[in-house]
């Protein structure tokens, strides 16, 4: 099939933050236009989406990557325009991903430590690369939108889980049966891929009708110094390595919303392989502003090549 883009080289930087890869594509992406952020995106998902599959998939990527591709930003004091995707679509926000992008902009020498503004499709984001190489983002407004709805699961029986948006849509659920470990990923990508089908056939949505495309498990974690351990399932089929940034905004908007997370308290949310992000929030109208703290490692700086005879040159969509 044809790649329907200029296929040639593309320069990628990889990452990983607290474990979850991210693939920062830093030129060579289709041409978006200039219009926003949200716009540009519109434009990825109708006409460039095999460029999205080509970078991500199998066989130069697989199930758990996150893209990031970097665009021009609108407001010339931001340091990039970003839109993240995966193998099945795409991410309005991505924490672990932000951090990785930070990360991959000092390793190329575009920024030094200090603050950075971004933008992204659901709204400007501002990040703080540390002197030691952590990175701290501000994330998108986040709120609660529903509490303890059930949800009736085959297999499984009835949970309650709260609806809350931190960038992305999630469903958290503190009470189920499950055991957050890494041997158990197999069981928890199947019963979190049950229950994400079990809210779309009862007609659960975050606000407008929104798909839900995050689940989230909770439970009590391994360190003493953490303050709680999840499981994320992703778009599509993976499950988050790190502790999610999205997830763990959208857990502190449902903390405070039941009055156990106060203005500046840290969380320390802890993911499936035993990393965290430490996270706390400011207060804006009805929503949290929520800040997480987490690292990122360069693993490659690549090209990507794309060979027109190639039969899976725009990657294989499982
Ligand atoms: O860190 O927000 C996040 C995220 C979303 C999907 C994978 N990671």
């Amino acid at each position: 099939m044809q790649l329907n883009w200029d296929p040639r080289p593309i320069h990628a930087i990889d990452s990983h933050t607290e474990g979850e890869p991210t693939r920062v594509i830093v030129d060579g992406g289709p041409d978006l236009g200039t219009g926003s952020l949200a716009e540009r995106l519109e434009v990825f998902r109708d006409r460039f989406d095999r460029f999205r599959c080509a970078t991500v998939c199998e066989p130069r990527g697989s199930d758990v990557v996150v893209g990031a591709l970097l665009c021009t930003p609108q407001d010339p004091a931001a340091a990039t325009g970003v839109i993240f995707f995966n193998d099945v679509g795409y991410l309005g926000m991505c924490g672990h991903g932000t951090i990785g992008v930070v990360r991959t902009l000092a390793y190329l020498g575009r920024i030094q430590p200090g603050k950075h503004l971004l933008e992204t499709p659901v709204g400007p984001v501002h990040a703080e690369l540390h002197a030691d190489g952590s990175v701290s983002v501000q994330n998108v407004p986040s709120y609660r939108y529903r509490a303890a709805v059930p949800v009736d699961v085959p297999g499984i029986g009835t949970l309650h889980g709260d609806i809350a948006w931190g960038g992305n849509w999630f469903f958290l659920i503190g009470n189920h049966p499950f055991n957050l470990l890494p041997a158990n990923r197999d069981q928890l990508v199947a019963a979190t891929k049950a229950i994400r089908t079990a809210l779309e056939q009862q007609g659960i949505t975050g606000k407008s009708g929104s798909y839900i495309d995050h689940i989230e498990l909770f439970a009590p974690p391994a360190s003493a110094t953490n303050s709680s351990r999840n499981f994320v399932l992703c778009p599509g089929a993976s499950f988050d390595r790190s502790p999610c940034g999205t997830g763990t905004s959208a857990k502190m908007a449902c903390l405070h919303a039941d009055g156990k997370l106060a203005p500046g308290e840290l969380w320390r949310q802890e993911g499936i392989l035993g990393t965290h992000f430490t996270g706390s929030i400011r207060t804006e109208a009805e929503c949290v502003l929520p800040t997480i703290t987490g690292r990122a490692w360069i693993t490659a700086d690549t090209t990507l090549l794309f060979d027109p005879l190639d039969p899976f040159a725009q990657g294989i969509a499982f």
